[in-house]
Protein backbone atom coordinates (compact mmCIF):
# COMPACT_ATOMS: atom_id res chain seq x y z
CA UNK A 1 0.00 0.00 0.00
CA UNK A 2 1.03 3.45 -0.68
CA UNK A 3 2.37 5.54 1.99
CA UNK A 4 -0.88 7.94 1.81
CA UNK A 5 -2.99 5.24 2.80
CA UNK A 6 -1.75 5.32 6.66
CA UNK A 7 -3.66 7.40 8.85
CA UNK A 8 -2.33 10.55 10.94
CA UNK A 9 -0.60 9.28 13.91
CA UNK A 10 -2.86 9.71 16.86
CA UNK A 11 -5.76 10.76 14.87
CA UNK A 12 -8.05 7.93 13.99
CA UNK A 13 -7.85 4.20 13.88
CA UNK A 14 -6.87 2.73 10.47
CA UNK A 15 -9.97 2.01 9.56
CA UNK A 16 -12.43 4.10 11.20
CA UNK A 17 -15.39 5.69 9.26
CA UNK A 18 -13.97 9.22 9.61
CA UNK A 19 -10.65 8.52 7.85
CA UNK A 20 -12.60 6.66 5.28
CA UNK A 21 -14.80 9.72 4.55
CA UNK A 22 -12.15 12.02 4.23
CA UNK A 23 -9.98 9.94 2.23
CA UNK A 24 -13.08 9.74 0.12
CA UNK A 25 -14.16 13.20 -0.17
CA UNK A 26 -10.64 13.71 -0.90
CA UNK A 27 -10.70 11.18 -3.85
CA UNK A 28 -14.14 12.80 -4.82
CA UNK A 29 -12.60 16.07 -5.25
CA UNK A 30 -9.43 15.08 -6.86
CA UNK A 31 -11.92 13.18 -9.68
CA UNK A 32 -13.52 16.80 -10.18
CA UNK A 33 -10.66 18.73 -11.17
CA UNK A 34 -9.05 15.80 -13.04
CA UNK A 35 -12.05 15.71 -15.29
CA UNK A 36 -12.24 19.59 -15.61
CA UNK A 37 -9.03 19.36 -16.99
CA UNK A 38 -8.55 16.36 -19.11
CA UNK A 39 -10.96 13.28 -19.24
CA UNK A 40 -8.48 10.15 -19.79
CA UNK A 41 -10.22 7.27 -19.31
CA UNK A 42 -13.86 7.29 -20.24
CA UNK A 43 -16.60 5.54 -18.58
CA UNK A 44 -17.00 2.27 -21.23
CA UNK A 45 -17.30 -1.29 -21.45
CA UNK A 46 -13.84 -2.02 -22.47
CA UNK A 47 -13.48 -5.46 -23.88
CA UNK A 48 -10.58 -5.86 -26.98
CA UNK A 49 -11.47 -7.51 -30.00
CA UNK A 50 -11.51 -11.02 -30.31
CA UNK A 51 -11.00 -11.56 -34.19
CA UNK A 52 -7.41 -13.21 -34.99
CA UNK A 53 -6.08 -9.93 -36.44
CA UNK A 54 -7.07 -7.17 -33.65
CA UNK A 55 -7.83 -4.06 -33.75
CA UNK A 56 -5.11 -1.46 -35.59
CA UNK A 57 -3.99 0.31 -32.52
CA UNK A 58 -1.72 3.81 -32.59
CA UNK A 59 1.78 3.19 -31.90
CA UNK A 60 3.38 4.24 -27.97
CA UNK A 61 3.75 7.45 -27.41
CA UNK A 62 7.19 6.31 -26.14
CA UNK A 63 8.14 5.00 -29.76
CA UNK A 64 6.70 8.76 -31.30
CA UNK A 65 8.91 10.66 -29.14
CA UNK A 66 11.61 9.58 -30.36
CA UNK A 67 11.96 10.15 -34.25
CA UNK A 68 12.89 7.64 -36.89
CA UNK A 69 15.90 7.13 -38.35
CA UNK A 70 16.07 8.17 -41.80
CA UNK A 71 17.26 4.97 -43.93
CA UNK A 72 19.40 6.55 -46.04
CA UNK A 73 22.64 7.27 -44.50
CA UNK A 74 26.17 8.89 -46.00
CA UNK A 75 28.92 6.29 -45.56
CA UNK A 76 30.18 8.40 -43.08
CA UNK A 77 26.54 8.21 -41.33
CA UNK A 78 26.60 4.61 -41.25
CA UNK A 79 29.69 3.88 -40.24
CA UNK A 80 29.12 6.28 -36.91
CA UNK A 81 25.44 4.81 -36.34
CA UNK A 82 24.43 2.44 -34.07
CA UNK A 83 23.12 -0.54 -33.97
CA UNK A 84 19.09 -0.50 -33.30
CA UNK A 85 16.86 -2.97 -32.73
CA UNK A 86 13.54 -4.38 -30.86
CA UNK A 87 14.24 -6.91 -27.82
CA UNK A 88 11.35 -8.83 -27.15
CA UNK A 89 10.56 -12.53 -25.26
CA UNK A 90 7.88 -14.36 -23.89
CA UNK A 91 5.04 -13.30 -25.81
CA UNK A 92 3.69 -17.03 -25.34
CA UNK A 93 1.44 -16.52 -28.07
CA UNK A 94 -1.98 -19.13 -27.56
CA UNK A 95 -0.36 -19.84 -24.53
CA UNK A 96 -2.22 -20.57 -20.92
CA UNK A 97 -3.76 -18.02 -18.84
CA UNK A 98 -4.32 -18.33 -15.25
CA UNK A 99 -7.95 -17.82 -15.04
CA UNK A 100 -11.10 -19.82 -14.49
CA UNK A 101 -12.73 -16.69 -16.66
CA UNK A 102 -13.26 -17.48 -20.59
CA UNK A 103 -14.04 -14.15 -21.57
CA UNK A 104 -10.34 -13.23 -19.81
CA UNK A 105 -8.55 -15.60 -20.96
CA UNK A 106 -9.69 -14.84 -24.91
CA UNK A 107 -9.16 -10.79 -24.32
CA UNK A 108 -5.27 -11.99 -23.14
CA UNK A 109 -5.49 -14.14 -25.97
CA UNK A 110 -6.22 -11.27 -28.05
CA UNK A 111 -4.11 -8.42 -26.15
CA UNK A 112 -1.08 -11.03 -27.20
CA UNK A 113 -1.81 -10.45 -30.78
CA UNK A 114 -2.00 -6.61 -30.14
CA UNK A 115 0.94 -6.69 -28.34
CA UNK A 116 2.65 -8.65 -31.87
CA UNK A 117 1.74 -5.35 -33.97
CA UNK A 118 2.28 -2.88 -31.74
CA UNK A 119 5.97 -4.22 -31.66
CA UNK A 120 5.87 -4.59 -35.27
CA UNK A 121 4.52 -1.34 -35.85
CA UNK A 122 7.36 0.35 -33.92
CA UNK A 123 10.00 -1.63 -35.31
CA UNK A 124 8.76 -0.22 -38.74
CA UNK A 125 8.26 3.23 -37.61
CA UNK A 126 11.58 3.24 -35.83
CA UNK A 127 13.56 1.90 -39.00
CA UNK A 128 15.46 -0.37 -36.45
CA UNK A 129 17.67 -2.95 -38.17
CA UNK A 130 16.85 -5.72 -36.17
CA UNK A 131 13.88 -7.70 -33.98
CA UNK A 132 15.33 -10.03 -31.69
CA UNK A 133 13.29 -12.16 -29.99
CA UNK A 134 14.97 -14.22 -26.58
CA UNK A 135 12.22 -17.10 -26.62
CA UNK A 136 8.70 -18.37 -25.95
CA UNK A 137 7.13 -16.56 -29.02
CA UNK A 138 4.50 -19.35 -29.01
CA UNK A 139 3.43 -21.51 -26.56
CA UNK A 140 4.43 -24.89 -28.17
CA UNK A 141 1.20 -27.28 -27.12
CA UNK A 142 -1.28 -24.39 -27.88
CA UNK A 143 -0.55 -22.35 -31.32
CA UNK A 144 -3.59 -22.49 -33.39
CA UNK A 145 -3.10 -22.06 -37.14
CA UNK A 146 -5.11 -18.88 -37.30
CA UNK A 147 -2.16 -17.21 -34.42
CA UNK A 148 -0.14 -18.82 -36.72
CA UNK A 149 -0.92 -16.92 -39.90
CA UNK A 150 -0.61 -13.70 -37.70
CA UNK A 151 2.66 -14.18 -36.49
CA UNK A 152 3.82 -14.65 -39.72
CA UNK A 153 2.52 -11.63 -41.20
CA UNK A 154 3.77 -9.30 -38.95
CA UNK A 155 7.28 -10.94 -39.37
CA UNK A 156 7.19 -11.00 -43.16
CA UNK A 157 6.19 -7.10 -42.38
CA UNK A 158 9.54 -6.12 -40.75
CA UNK A 159 11.68 -8.65 -42.88
CA UNK A 160 10.31 -7.13 -46.20
CA UNK A 161 11.32 -3.84 -44.81
CA UNK A 162 15.04 -5.11 -44.75
CA UNK A 163 14.54 -5.64 -40.92
CA UNK A 164 16.80 -8.86 -39.77
CA UNK A 165 14.10 -10.79 -37.23
CA UNK A 166 15.83 -13.25 -35.49
CA UNK A 167 13.37 -16.01 -33.42
CA UNK A 168 15.54 -17.91 -30.77
CA UNK A 169 13.53 -21.12 -29.23
CA UNK A 170 12.92 -21.00 -25.15
CA UNK A 171 11.91 -23.93 -23.28
CA UNK A 172 7.74 -23.00 -23.74
CA UNK A 173 8.86 -23.55 -27.59
CA UNK A 174 11.62 -25.38 -27.81
CA UNK A 175 13.21 -26.35 -31.24
CA UNK A 176 12.91 -29.98 -31.59
CA UNK A 177 12.06 -32.14 -34.54
CA UNK A 178 8.93 -32.40 -35.24
CA UNK A 179 7.60 -29.64 -32.85
CA UNK A 180 5.53 -27.30 -33.37
CA UNK A 181 8.33 -24.08 -33.41
CA UNK A 182 9.84 -26.36 -36.49
CA UNK A 183 6.15 -26.49 -38.44
CA UNK A 184 5.70 -22.95 -38.74
CA UNK A 185 5.94 -21.60 -41.81
CA UNK A 186 8.69 -18.80 -40.84
CA UNK A 187 8.77 -16.43 -43.20
CA UNK A 188 12.44 -17.07 -45.49
CA UNK A 189 13.94 -14.26 -44.37
CA UNK A 190 13.44 -15.25 -40.79
CA UNK A 191 16.80 -16.43 -38.96
CA UNK A 192 15.25 -19.46 -36.48
CA UNK A 193 17.70 -20.39 -33.73
CA UNK A 194 16.44 -23.47 -32.61
CA UNK A 195 19.31 -25.47 -31.57
CA UNK A 196 22.45 -25.11 -28.69
CA UNK A 197 24.87 -24.72 -30.93
CA UNK A 198 25.70 -20.69 -31.23
CA UNK A 199 24.37 -19.13 -34.38
CA UNK A 200 26.32 -15.87 -35.97
CA UNK A 201 24.08 -13.63 -37.54
CA UNK A 202 25.46 -10.79 -39.64
CA UNK A 203 23.26 -7.34 -39.67
CA UNK A 204 23.18 -4.99 -42.55
CA UNK A 205 21.73 -1.88 -43.06
CA UNK A 206 22.01 -0.87 -46.95
CA UNK A 207 24.74 -3.90 -47.41
CA UNK A 208 26.64 -2.53 -44.98
CA UNK A 209 27.63 -4.57 -41.62
CA UNK A 210 26.25 -2.62 -38.34
CA UNK A 211 25.90 -5.24 -35.93
CA UNK A 212 26.18 -9.14 -35.22
CA UNK A 213 23.58 -11.32 -33.43
CA UNK A 214 25.17 -14.25 -31.56
CA UNK A 215 21.96 -16.42 -30.47
CA UNK A 216 21.63 -19.77 -29.07
CA UNK A 217 17.95 -21.80 -28.84
CA UNK A 218 16.45 -24.17 -26.55
CA UNK A 219 16.23 -28.12 -28.03
CA UNK A 220 13.87 -29.45 -25.27
CA UNK A 221 11.30 -28.26 -22.56
CA UNK A 222 14.11 -28.66 -19.75
CA UNK A 223 17.81 -27.68 -21.10
CA UNK A 224 19.51 -28.50 -17.79
CA UNK A 225 23.17 -26.84 -18.82
CA UNK A 226 24.35 -23.78 -19.72
CA UNK A 227 23.57 -22.45 -23.39
CA UNK A 228 25.87 -19.71 -22.80
CA UNK A 229 29.15 -21.47 -22.06
CA UNK A 230 29.34 -22.09 -25.61
CA UNK A 231 29.03 -18.64 -27.06
CA UNK A 232 32.27 -16.73 -28.44
CA UNK A 233 33.61 -14.09 -27.63
CA UNK A 234 32.57 -11.12 -29.56
CA UNK A 235 34.47 -10.08 -32.63
CA UNK A 236 34.96 -6.11 -32.08
CA UNK A 237 34.02 -4.91 -35.48
CA UNK A 238 30.96 -4.00 -34.49
CA UNK A 239 28.54 -4.07 -31.90
CA UNK A 240 27.80 -8.00 -31.23
CA UNK A 241 24.60 -8.69 -29.28
CA UNK A 242 23.31 -12.41 -27.68
CA UNK A 243 20.25 -13.61 -28.05
CA UNK A 244 19.42 -16.20 -25.23
CA UNK A 245 16.44 -17.92 -23.61
CA UNK A 246 18.20 -18.47 -19.59
CA UNK A 247 17.60 -18.55 -16.08
CA UNK A 248 20.28 -16.01 -14.57
CA UNK A 249 20.76 -16.44 -10.68
CA UNK A 250 20.35 -14.43 -8.64
CA UNK A 251 17.39 -11.85 -10.93
CA UNK A 252 14.21 -10.41 -9.74
CA UNK A 253 11.28 -13.06 -9.71
CA UNK A 254 13.65 -15.91 -11.41
CA UNK A 255 12.39 -18.24 -8.37
CA UNK A 256 9.07 -18.53 -9.98
CA UNK A 257 10.35 -19.85 -13.35
CA UNK A 258 11.91 -23.45 -14.39
CA UNK A 259 15.52 -23.87 -13.97
CA UNK A 260 16.17 -23.99 -17.51
CA UNK A 261 19.54 -22.98 -19.25
CA UNK A 262 20.98 -21.85 -16.02
CA UNK A 263 23.11 -19.11 -15.63
CA UNK A 264 25.00 -16.50 -13.22
CA UNK A 265 25.92 -12.48 -13.71
CA UNK A 266 29.61 -13.45 -14.00
CA UNK A 267 28.64 -15.98 -17.20
CA UNK A 268 27.65 -12.70 -18.16
CA UNK A 269 30.51 -10.59 -17.32
CA UNK A 270 32.31 -13.21 -18.75
CA UNK A 271 32.07 -12.42 -22.44
CA UNK A 272 32.57 -8.70 -23.67
CA UNK A 273 28.84 -8.23 -25.16
CA UNK A 274 27.36 -4.94 -26.28
CA UNK A 275 23.94 -6.32 -25.06
CA UNK A 276 22.89 -9.49 -23.96
CA UNK A 277 19.17 -9.90 -25.00
CA UNK A 278 17.66 -12.05 -22.44
CA UNK A 279 14.20 -13.92 -22.21
CA UNK A 280 12.54 -16.32 -19.58
CA UNK A 281 12.31 -14.51 -16.11
CA UNK A 282 9.03 -12.31 -16.69
CA UNK A 283 10.40 -9.32 -15.22
CA UNK A 284 11.51 -6.02 -17.23
CA UNK A 285 15.17 -5.94 -15.89
CA UNK A 286 18.73 -5.17 -15.84
CA UNK A 287 21.09 -7.81 -15.17
CA UNK A 288 23.22 -5.89 -12.51
CA UNK A 289 25.39 -2.90 -14.35
CA UNK A 290 26.23 -5.17 -17.22
CA UNK A 291 24.47 -4.25 -20.67
CA UNK A 292 21.94 -7.39 -19.93
CA UNK A 293 18.34 -6.93 -19.53
CA UNK A 294 15.19 -9.44 -19.43
CA UNK A 295 12.98 -7.37 -21.70
CA UNK A 296 9.77 -9.09 -19.72
CA UNK A 297 6.30 -10.16 -21.96
CA UNK A 298 4.96 -7.32 -23.86
CA UNK A 299 1.82 -8.11 -22.37
CA UNK A 300 0.98 -9.50 -19.11
CA UNK A 301 -0.82 -13.17 -18.82
CA UNK A 302 -2.38 -12.45 -15.92
CA UNK A 303 -2.71 -11.32 -12.06
CA UNK A 304 0.43 -12.24 -11.25
CA UNK A 305 2.10 -10.04 -14.00
CA UNK A 306 0.88 -6.72 -12.65
CA UNK A 307 1.54 -3.18 -13.93
CA UNK A 308 2.59 -2.22 -17.24
CA UNK A 309 4.19 -4.03 -19.99
CA UNK A 310 6.20 -3.85 -23.24
CA UNK A 311 9.66 -4.01 -24.91
CA UNK A 312 12.97 -2.39 -25.09
CA UNK A 313 14.13 -0.15 -27.79
CA UNK A 314 17.79 -0.88 -27.60
CA UNK A 315 20.95 1.44 -29.48
CA UNK A 316 24.48 -0.02 -29.47
CA UNK A 317 26.80 2.68 -30.52
CA UNK A 318 29.46 4.68 -28.30
CA UNK A 319 27.00 3.29 -25.26
CA UNK A 320 24.60 1.29 -25.53
CA UNK A 321 20.71 2.47 -24.61
CA UNK A 322 17.86 0.53 -23.43
CA UNK A 323 14.18 2.57 -23.61
CA UNK A 324 10.77 1.08 -22.40
CA UNK A 325 8.24 0.91 -25.25
CA UNK A 326 4.94 -0.11 -24.10
CA UNK A 327 3.06 -2.65 -25.86
CA UNK A 328 0.49 -3.99 -23.22
CA UNK A 329 -2.85 -3.60 -24.19
CA UNK A 330 -4.80 -5.33 -21.00
CA UNK A 331 -3.53 -4.35 -17.85
CA UNK A 332 -3.57 -6.38 -14.67
CA UNK A 333 -3.72 -4.53 -11.07
CA UNK A 334 -4.42 -6.43 -7.81
CA UNK A 335 -6.07 -4.05 -5.29
CA UNK A 336 -6.72 -3.92 -1.54
CA UNK A 337 -8.56 -1.64 -1.02
CA UNK A 338 -8.65 0.33 2.73
CA UNK A 339 -11.08 1.94 4.93
CA UNK A 340 -13.77 -0.96 4.91
CA UNK A 341 -14.77 -0.28 8.32
CA UNK A 342 -16.72 2.44 6.97
CA UNK A 343 -18.21 0.66 3.62
CA UNK A 344 -21.75 -0.01 4.20
CA UNK A 345 -23.39 0.20 0.75
CA UNK A 346 -22.30 -0.51 -2.55
CA UNK A 347 -21.75 3.41 -3.11
CA UNK A 348 -19.64 3.64 -0.32
CA UNK A 349 -17.59 0.08 -1.80
CA UNK A 350 -17.13 1.80 -5.14
CA UNK A 351 -15.65 4.68 -3.80
CA UNK A 352 -13.26 2.66 -1.82
CA UNK A 353 -11.77 0.60 -5.03
CA UNK A 354 -12.22 3.97 -7.34
CA UNK A 355 -10.00 4.92 -4.28
CA UNK A 356 -7.27 2.31 -4.21
CA UNK A 357 -7.60 2.30 -8.51
CA UNK A 358 -6.49 6.01 -8.61
CA UNK A 359 -2.49 5.35 -8.12
CA UNK A 360 -2.31 2.60 -11.23
CA UNK A 361 -4.54 4.78 -12.96
CA UNK A 362 -2.67 7.90 -12.78
CA UNK A 363 0.40 6.66 -14.15
CA UNK A 364 1.24 9.24 -16.62
CA UNK A 365 3.00 6.69 -18.58
CA UNK A 366 0.04 4.59 -19.36
CA UNK A 367 -2.29 4.95 -22.59
CA UNK A 368 -5.89 6.45 -22.21
CA UNK A 369 -6.89 2.64 -24.61
CA UNK A 370 -5.55 0.31 -21.90
CA UNK A 371 -7.79 -2.06 -20.66
CA UNK A 372 -8.27 -2.78 -17.13
CA UNK A 373 -8.53 -6.22 -15.54
CA UNK A 374 -8.94 -5.53 -11.42
CA UNK A 375 -9.16 -8.09 -8.68
CA UNK A 376 -10.14 -6.46 -5.55
CA UNK A 377 -8.79 -8.16 -2.32
CA UNK A 378 -11.44 -7.52 0.46
CA UNK A 379 -10.04 -8.05 3.96
CA UNK A 380 -10.53 -6.88 7.61
CA UNK A 381 -13.44 -5.38 9.26
CA UNK A 382 -16.34 -3.97 6.60
CA UNK A 383 -19.40 -3.15 7.00
CA UNK A 384 -20.73 -5.23 4.17
CA UNK A 385 -19.07 -8.43 5.08
CA UNK A 386 -22.09 -9.91 5.10
CA UNK A 387 -23.13 -9.46 1.66
CA UNK A 388 -19.74 -9.75 0.77
CA UNK A 389 -19.18 -13.43 1.92
CA UNK A 390 -21.71 -14.98 -0.52
CA UNK A 391 -19.88 -15.49 -3.71
CA UNK A 392 -23.00 -15.02 -5.86
CA UNK A 393 -23.02 -11.44 -4.58
CA UNK A 394 -19.70 -10.75 -4.63
CA UNK A 395 -20.04 -11.59 -8.61
CA UNK A 396 -22.94 -9.72 -9.17
CA UNK A 397 -21.12 -6.73 -7.72
CA UNK A 398 -17.89 -7.00 -9.74
CA UNK A 399 -20.32 -6.40 -12.49
CA UNK A 400 -21.52 -4.02 -11.30
CA UNK A 401 -18.11 -2.17 -10.13
CA UNK A 402 -16.77 -3.00 -13.71
CA UNK A 403 -19.09 -1.52 -15.51
CA UNK A 404 -19.23 1.65 -13.21
CA UNK A 405 -15.60 1.62 -13.56
CA UNK A 406 -15.12 1.30 -17.33
CA UNK A 407 -12.90 -1.61 -16.54
CA UNK A 408 -12.98 -4.89 -18.73
CA UNK A 409 -13.09 -7.36 -15.63
CA UNK A 410 -13.29 -7.21 -12.41
CA UNK A 411 -12.97 -9.84 -9.28
CA UNK A 412 -14.09 -9.31 -5.97
CA UNK A 413 -12.19 -11.69 -3.63
CA UNK A 414 -12.85 -12.27 0.02
CA UNK A 415 -9.07 -12.38 1.60
CA UNK A 416 -10.18 -12.29 5.57
CA UNK A 417 -13.29 -10.22 5.97
CA UNK A 418 -14.70 -9.54 9.57
CA UNK A 419 -18.09 -7.90 10.55
CA UNK A 420 -17.54 -4.75 12.04
CA UNK A 421 -17.70 -4.58 16.05
CA UNK A 422 -19.73 -2.34 18.05
CA UNK A 423 -18.17 -2.48 21.87
CA UNK A 424 -21.55 0.10 23.03
CA UNK A 425 -23.36 -3.55 22.39
CA UNK A 426 -21.14 -5.35 24.93
CA UNK A 427 -20.89 -3.43 27.52
CA UNK A 428 -22.65 -6.47 29.76
CA UNK A 429 -20.06 -6.37 33.46
CA UNK A 430 -21.21 -9.83 33.54
CA UNK A 431 -18.26 -10.57 31.39
CA UNK A 432 -14.51 -10.06 30.39
CA UNK A 433 -15.09 -7.91 27.87
CA UNK A 434 -17.78 -5.31 29.52
CA UNK A 435 -15.24 -5.00 32.37
CA UNK A 436 -12.08 -4.11 29.94
CA UNK A 437 -14.35 -1.78 28.46
CA UNK A 438 -15.26 0.05 31.88
CA UNK A 439 -11.83 -0.28 32.91
CA UNK A 440 -11.33 1.88 29.71
CA UNK A 441 -13.77 4.60 30.01
CA UNK A 442 -12.56 4.89 33.76
CA UNK A 443 -9.01 5.70 32.51
CA UNK A 444 -10.27 8.28 29.86
CA UNK A 445 -12.49 10.25 32.15
CA UNK A 446 -9.88 9.87 35.25
CA UNK A 447 -7.14 12.47 35.15
CA UNK A 448 -5.60 10.77 37.96
CA UNK A 449 -5.64 7.49 36.16
CA UNK A 450 -4.60 9.03 32.98
CA UNK A 451 -1.23 10.40 34.54
CA UNK A 452 -0.55 7.56 36.00
CA UNK A 453 -0.70 5.30 32.80
CA UNK A 454 1.23 7.82 30.86
CA UNK A 455 4.07 7.74 34.29
CA UNK A 456 3.85 3.78 33.86
CA UNK A 457 4.38 3.49 30.40
CA UNK A 458 7.23 6.00 30.17
CA UNK A 459 5.43 7.10 26.61
CA UNK A 460 6.59 10.38 25.40
CA UNK A 461 3.21 10.74 23.76
CA UNK A 462 4.58 14.24 22.30
CA UNK A 463 2.63 15.19 19.61
CA UNK A 464 2.10 18.19 17.26
CA UNK A 465 -0.26 19.31 20.29
CA UNK A 466 2.68 20.15 21.90
CA UNK A 467 4.69 18.15 24.92
CA UNK A 468 3.00 20.18 27.87
CA UNK A 469 0.97 17.80 30.34
CA UNK A 470 -2.26 18.05 29.22
CA UNK A 471 -1.41 17.69 25.58
CA UNK A 472 0.42 14.37 26.69
CA UNK A 473 -3.08 13.48 28.43
CA UNK A 474 -5.29 14.25 25.06
CA UNK A 475 -2.70 12.17 23.24
CA UNK A 476 -3.27 9.77 25.89
CA UNK A 477 -7.04 10.03 25.76
CA UNK A 478 -6.98 9.71 22.10
CA UNK A 479 -5.01 6.41 21.86
CA UNK A 480 -7.27 4.89 24.66
CA UNK A 481 -10.04 6.16 22.60
CA UNK A 482 -9.11 3.42 20.11
CA UNK A 483 -8.70 0.73 22.25
CA UNK A 484 -12.43 -0.32 22.77
CA UNK A 485 -13.06 -1.17 19.25
CA UNK A 486 -9.54 -2.79 18.93
CA UNK A 487 -10.05 -5.06 21.86
CA UNK A 488 -13.82 -5.83 20.88
CA UNK A 489 -12.59 -6.97 17.71
CA UNK A 490 -10.07 -9.22 18.74
CA UNK A 491 -11.67 -10.63 21.76
CA UNK A 492 -14.99 -11.74 19.22
CA UNK A 493 -12.91 -12.75 16.58
CA UNK A 494 -13.14 -16.19 16.96
CA UNK A 495 -17.13 -16.11 17.52
CA UNK A 496 -16.83 -13.92 14.00
CA UNK A 497 -16.74 -16.76 11.48
MN1 LIG B 1 10.54 -19.59 -20.57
Amino acid sequence: MPDDSTPPKGGWGPRSVGWFRLRSRLAKSFRGARQGARVRWPKRTCHPRDDTRGPVLPVQDDARASPPVPLAHTTKDTMTAPFRFVHTADLHLDGPVHSSVERLRRQVDAARRTALQRLTDVALQQRVDAFLVAGDLIDESCLTLRTEAFLTEQLARMADAGISVVVAAGNADPGREGGRLSRVRWPHDVHLVDDAAPVSIDVKRNGKLVGRVVAVGHRSENESGSLIADMPEPQGDVPTVALCHALIAGSAGSQAHARVAPATPADLAARPYAYWALGHVHQRQQIGDAPAWYAGPPQSSGFSETGRHGALLVSCGDATKAEFIATGSLRFEVLRPEGLAGVHTEADLQAAVELALEGPRTDPHEQDDTCWAVRIELAGPCGLTETLRRPARRAELAGTLAESLGVAHVELLDSGLTKVVDPEAHRDPGHLLGQGLDLLDEARHDDRLLQLLIDGTGATLDSCGGSSAAARKARARDLLGDLPGLITESLLKEDDR
